[in-house]
């Protein structure tokens, strides 16, 4: 399935904006307030979530059963700690786990990202279920199209090889390089990865499912508990799309790197939506909402947006993922004095392909990388770098990236309150010894 880059979030969201002046909107929570009052109310609400985050409050999964969860992290898998760093009920992955690993992440280093934790969901009566007056019949919530697990297998199979990327990844260097802190899960540069993945297109059900004309937003609602922050509940995760984007190359996915979904990334059905924030990938999806109106929910009015001093009052939805990069070293590795090392690393931009990739140890000065043919114009790119450290001491590692749009890595990252979307150039230790 071709990688398409023609329905755009930002400009999603200025439409959608103006149809929520022209009262064409309907937010689950907002009444339809002018977008002023919308957008201070939506900075009060993040900067409280931000207070008191990053506590998730997870209750009870319903219909799950709590013994599965391997610890507290309620996370199914493994995580040992060679493979992974954990951020409460989230696993970063290592960077050093994927030194010498082929194009796609192996499933079991695979970045968990969970708002609650991991349900366990029953394929034999789990459902997707479609509903709302964009479909012909206007199907209720409580009586919709249905389809079974079986039923999706039956349709025409694709296949997309997909990146993932948490709106948050890298948000630990806006402290650590930048000296502004951002609230929310302190991930390094591992909170993405890079996937088979086998599904039938959202398009296709939908069109099954009778989609009209007049539908405009599509959201997708997952089955793990509702999430609490700062003592309010924002319910279930989800998210809406453009119908726009879910008819060009959104895949309901039931398998990821040639085995059925594991429990934490979505069994037995998750969305992929190739480009975008990793959000809007929802795992685990039940409930599909398709309207004739602008739908909204707190993933995209008050998380997920980028507030700060010089951004619009209702803060600006999050465009396409930032350029990053990122060695397939340890933090603070060893690296032996006089021998010449191969550098290894990885760049990744959501808005397109990698075009080049320069290195710089220490004072040197910026050279290029040497990218690996094999991955061009895939959804990263793997580089190496020839490297003779010389005498013993500290060294900072610095790769930066450049993709076919010419966005590139600035050295310092353009602050947002929330964290999203780090693309400055990291400072990556290492001790020559
Ligand atoms: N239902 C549901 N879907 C979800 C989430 C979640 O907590 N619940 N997390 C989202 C976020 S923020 C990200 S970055 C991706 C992470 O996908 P992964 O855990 O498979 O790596 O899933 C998204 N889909
Ligand atoms: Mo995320």
């Amino acid at each position: 399935m071709p990688h398409s880059l023609s329905y755009d979030e930002a400009d999603h969201d200025a439409r959608r904006a103006r149809q929520w002046l022209a009262g064409q909107a309907r937010g689950a929570e907002e009444s339809r307030p002018q977008l002023l009052e919308l957008g201070a109310a939506m900075t009060a609400l993040a900067a409280a979530a931000a207070e008191r985050d990053p506590v998730a409050v997870a209750p009870e999964p319903v219909g799950s059963d709590p013994g599965r969860s391997a610890d507290e992290s309620g996370v199914v898998k493994p995580l040992p700690p060679r493979l992974f760093t954990r951020h409460e009920t989230n696993a970063e992955m290592r960077w050093e786990a994927m030194a010498g690993q082929g194009h796609v992440v192996p499933t079991d280093r695979f970045f968990v990202r969970n708002h609650t934790c991991t349900p366990v969901v029953d394929p034999g009566t789990w459902r997707l279920s479609l509903f709302g007056d964009g479909l012909r019949s206007a199907p209720t919530r409580d009586r919709p199209v249905e389809f079974g697990y079986d039923d999706l297998r039956r349709l025409p199979a694709e296949r997309v090889t997909a990146l993932i990327e948490c709106a948050g990844n890298g948000r630990r260097f806006f402290a650590g390089q930048q000296d502004r802190p951002a609230p929310g899960v302190a991930w390094g540069l591992g909170g993405v990865g890079v996937a088979h993945w086998r599904g039938v297109r959202l398009s296709e059900v939908l069109r099954l499912a009778g989609l009209t004309g007049a539908a405009v937003d599509v959201m997708p609602e997952g089955l793990d508990p509702e999430y609490v922050t700062g003592g309010v509940n924002l319910g279930r995760v989800r998210r809406p799309l453009p119908v726009g984007k879910t008819l060009d190359d959104v895949l309901l996915a039931y398998e990821m790197n040639g085995e059925p979904l594991p429990p934490d990334h979505g069994f037995p059905v998750r969305v992929v939506v190739p480009g975008w924030i990793g959000i809007s990938s929802i795992k685990w999806v039940g409930p599909v909402e398709v309207s004739t109106v602008p739908l909204f929910s707190p993933w995209n009015t008050q998380l997920y947006r980028m507030f700060g001093p010089d951004r619009p009052a209702g803060g600006a939805e999050l465009g396409a993922q930032s350029v990053k990069s990122a060695f397939e070293l340890p933090w603070d590795a060893r690296v032996p004095a006089g021998a010449e090392v191969l550098l290894r690393g990885r760049s990744w931009s959501g808005a397109g392909p990698i075009r080049s990739v320069q290195v710089r140890t220490g004072d040197d000065d910026w050279r290029p990388a040497e990218l690996v043919a094999a991955d061009a114009g895939g959804p990263w790119q793997r580089w190496t770098a020839r490297w003779r450290p010389a005498g013993p001491g500290p060294v900072t590692l610095r790769a930066r990236a450049t993709d076919v749009t010419g966005a590139g890595q600035p050295d310092r990252a353009r602050p947002n309150d929330l964290g999203y979307l780090f693309d400055g150039v990291v400072r990556h230790p290492v001790t020559v010894c």
